[in-house]
């Protein structure tokens, strides 16, 4: 079934309660961003946008935004959106690789490359103002596609993640009971929308439940300080935490109304876990999941949170600890994370090799992660199996930034690796053997045009040789052991 139709009737329900509450801006209720849907959907129609055209978005968090996402569910269109830090030269990948029907986008309207049409996110509320509103709902069935999410890899190209409205329903309902959630539950929401983080853990919850989003274009922390006490649930990743607990007003008072802050896309720390608890009383509860998968585990809502743990596997989703033929490992040892269930997403978008590798025949679904599961169940991640850097909740495939990086003249070598960092958990790194013209300045200047500025190297490390061991492969946990110690001194750079 279309997700959206779930959604309409929750929001005729709700009529003027409030959806989205802005701190500087006047309040969208239920029944607005109903009527914002409708037109927005009209506007798709009128462009020519229907049924599994993909729609690319690169856009500002608004609520304009959250119409647009919902249009294009109800009129079954494929709901595709980026970060906003990406580059020309980033988006210009995006547009090849998924043809969208249509890209909006904070820049002009107009034609971008390949004949692609280009509205604005304030073009395209124009055109809805002039067209009909479409008040039909498409039909969908659960293994429609309904968003792609794109994620980073291993050989810097990013892939397209397919997620279906069965995908979407079914890890919404799993978090709605297992998190408890409730009718007078307000959710503080300062992550962005390109994620499934914000997009659809945190969205859907208070969407498909008819309760207020308390609205942040993002993460700022006097407007956190000052909104949590009408909040009562917070989802965020642990950058959000520390950051919280760098404040020092930041105390127990100001968590009188929460009930439950959840973290994910990034480890949390026991460290951070632990002085949270000291300072508010409340133990953060950590989740587990990928944009392939949304959701997978979450430690339980009552019962004991473990610090370094993951959780549980979620309602209709099992989790394995598998060895490389698939063989489930005894409790303890350390293997492949594997997930099956109906959050397991149907394939890549236009990448059959790359689905059959990480789909296994029997459903599972290769995460990349490695793990322990013990005998309650409770999983602990241990490490990743992929070169990957999380980075403030963002991944960085490092591969992607050695390639940009060796094109720099003057680079004769480079390995790009992830060092301990107090805000953003992990800090991007680049080792270089490189000639003297190659400075922190030239390489931040050479990469500004080609990568996301999250992706960019806060630091140039120099050496005469990288590692490499006997087969030529770098030896990045040398490096990583070598530069633990790089952001020690300034711990906010
Ligand atoms: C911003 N900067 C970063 C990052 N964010 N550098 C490294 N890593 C980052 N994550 C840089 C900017 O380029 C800028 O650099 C400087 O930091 C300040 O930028 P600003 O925009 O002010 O940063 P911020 O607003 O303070 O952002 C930090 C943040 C943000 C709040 C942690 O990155 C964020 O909202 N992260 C959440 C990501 C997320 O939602 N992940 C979910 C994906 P300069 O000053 O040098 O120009 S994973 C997911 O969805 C899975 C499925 C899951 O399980 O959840």
């Amino acid at each position: 079934m279309n997700l959206y139709r779930r959604m309409e009737s929750v929001f005729r329900a709700a009529g003027d309660s409030p959806a989205l509450r802005r701190p500087a801006d006047e309040d969208w209720s239920y029944e607005r961003l109903l009527g914002a849907t409708e037109r927005m959907a009209g506007a798709l129609a009128s462009l020519g946008v229907g049924v599994g055209d993909r729609v690319l978005a690169q856009v500002e968090k608004t609520p304009q935004a959250v119409a647009l996402y919902l249009a294009c569910l109800k009129t079954g269109a494929v709901y595709a959106p980026i970060n906003t830090a990406y580059t020309n030269a980033e988006v210009a990948y995006f547009l090849a690789d998924l043809e969208p029907s249509l890209f909006v986008s904070e820049e002009r309207a107009g034609v971008a490359s390949g004949g692609v049409r280009v509205e604005t996110l304030g073009s395209l509320a124009a055109l809805a103002a002039r067209s009909a509103p479409f008040e039909r709902t498409v039909d969908r069935a659960d293994n429609d596609v309904a968003s792609i999410i794109y994620t980073s890899g291993t050989t810097g190209r990013s892939k397209g993640a397919m997620l279906t409205h069965g995908n979407l329903a079914s890890n919404a309902d799993a978090l709605l009971g297992y998190w408890g959630w409730r009718p007078d539950d307000v959710l503080l929401h300062a992550l962005p929308l390109f994620h499934v983080h914000g997009l659809f853990v945190a969205l859907h919850c208070a969407l498909l439940a008819g309760t207020p989003v308390l609205f942040l274009p993002k993460f700022d922390l006097s407007q956190m300080l000052r909104l949590l006490p009408q909040a009562t649930v917070l989802m965020g990743v642990p950058t959000f935490y520390t950051r919280l607990l760098g404040e020092k007003t930041f105390d127990a008072a100001l968590c009188r109304t929460m009930r439950l802050f959840i973290s994910g896309s990034a480890p949390l720390t026991e460290q951070t876990f632990g002085a949270f608890e000291q300072r508010t009383g409340f133990r953060i509860l950590e989740r587990y999941g990928m944009s392939e998968t949304l959701m997978n585990t979450s430690n339980p809502l009552n019962g004991e949170r473990v610090a370094g743990s993951v959780g549980f596997a979620l309602p209709g989703v099992e989790v394995r600890v598998a060895d490389e033929s698939g063989a489930s490992l005894p409790n303890g040892e350390v293997g492949d994370i594997q997930v099956r269930g109906a959050n397991v997403f149907p394939g890549y978008w236009r990448r059959p090799e790359k689905t059959r590798e990480e789909l296994r025949a029997d459903g599972f679904f290769v995460t990349g992660d490695l793990g322990t599961l013990d005998a309650e169940g409770r999983l602990t991640i241990v490490g990743r199996a992929k070169d990957v850097i999380i980075s403030g909740g963002y991944n960085v495939y490092p591969k992607e930034v050695e390639t940009a990086l060796a094109e720099l003249p003057g680079v004769e070598d480079c390995a790009v690796v992830g060092v301990p960092h107090q805000d953003f958990g992990e800090a991007v790194i680049a080792v270089v053997v490189a000639d003297d013209s190659v400075t922190q300045d030239s390489v931040d200047a050479f990469l500004r045009p080609k990568l996301a500025r999250y992706k960019q190297p806060k630091r140039v490390v120099y050496v005469a040789e990288l590692p490499r061991n006997a087969m030529g492969k770098v030896n990045k946990n040398a490096l990583r052991d070598a530069n633990s110690k790089l952001f020690a001194a300034d711990e906010h750079s």
